[in-house]
């Protein structure tokens, strides 16, 4: 764990989770790295968002940060460099000064290009299609895509990852690798083993389960493809239920009496709020201390 500058935590405006890649990517940053975070999270296509920046000036879009200090750090490429400034340790761009270069191609290049793709396939994280009959311009950027991955991974001799271990450029595409889950983009072998290393990792995996059930489906997001099952990890069979009676005395997570239940394998577990309670049903092996208490 790197340790923060100062005492007082970093604060991360969010948007929707299933929805704002963006703040996919700044989350990342944070979760992937085990760096803490306060969030603040508003929804899209709302007054919300930009009621909330007003306390984050100059932030306009999500993520924003704001530093112990009080300066806040609009721009996701930003955030990225600030938090490897300060956290120097936490791995968040490799060690290798070549590997190093090479992420932050990848990293800058994804912040600044790949508009197709982006806007023919926004990212949801709550549906997976058949098929979005990508037009050539998407296919051009998916192309590209491909070519910088396999790049990256022929420059720095990288197996899974882009550069080596999961650092910044890695997050920088986690909501690529989704859509070309989402959208069943074609790619190459290749391409397709790296978005498949990304659907099971642990803080990936936890954000999509919060995303599951962050706030109502956006409108603007909805597509009438037709689907096909979530090619990731198949989530345990758990539900909400009415009632406190639950084999845990305090939540797993804030250590709060209960007041939220879940049913799993017909056994109950109980937790202090019902964001916490549904997230953890949403996909229960994504949250590690709710696994403890289940094992035990
Ligand atoms: N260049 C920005 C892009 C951030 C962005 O566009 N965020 C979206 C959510 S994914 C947003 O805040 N949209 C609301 C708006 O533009 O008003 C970054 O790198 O952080």
């Amino acid at each position: 764990m790197s340790t923060p500058d100062h005492a007082t935590p970093y604060d991360l405006v969010i948007g929707d989770r299933a929805y704002s890649s963006w703040s996919l990517r700044g989350w990342l940053l944070f979760d992937a790295f085990n760096i803490p975070v306060k969030l603040h999270s508003a929804r899209l296509y709302s007054d919300e968002l930009p009621n909330l920046l007003k306390d984050f000036f100059p932030g306009k879009t999500a993520p924003t940060m704001r530093l112990p200090d009080g300066t806040v750090v609009p721009e996701t490429i930003a955030i990225a460099e600030e938090l490897a400034s300060r956290h120097p340790d936490a791995g968040l761009w490799p060690k290798s000064a070549k590997a190093r270069a090479v992420a932050r191609v990848l990293a800058a290049e994804m912040h600044a290009g790949y508009g197709a793709l982006r806007n023919h396939c926004p990212m949801n994280l709550r549906v997976s299609y058949t098929t979005c009959n990508p037009p050539q311009d998407v296919l051009d950027d998916l192309q590209r895509l491909e070519k910088m991955w396999q790049w990256a991974k022929d420059q720095t001799g990288s197996d899974t990852w882009l550069c080596g271990d999961y650092s910044a450029a890695d997050a920088f595409f986690a909501p690529v690798a989704t859509r070309i889950a989402t959208y069943n983009l074609p790619v190459g072998p290749q391409a397709m083993a790296y978005v498949q290393a990304h659907l099971p990792h642990p803080s990936f995996r936890r954000w999509r389960a919060m995303g599951m059930v962050d706030g109502a489906d956006q409108d603007f997001y909805r597509r009438d493809y037709p689907r096909r099952p979530w090619p990731g990890p198949v989530p345990l069979t758990a539900r909400p239920v009415d009632g406190t009676h639950a084999e845990n005395v305090a939540c797993p997570y804030s250590g709060k009496p209960i007041t939220h239940v879940l049913e799993i394998a017909g056994r109950r577990f109980g937790f202090c709020n019902a964001f916490c309670r549904d997230k953890t049903a949403a996909d229960p092996e994504a949250w590690p201390k709710f696994m403890e208490i289940y094992h035990s």
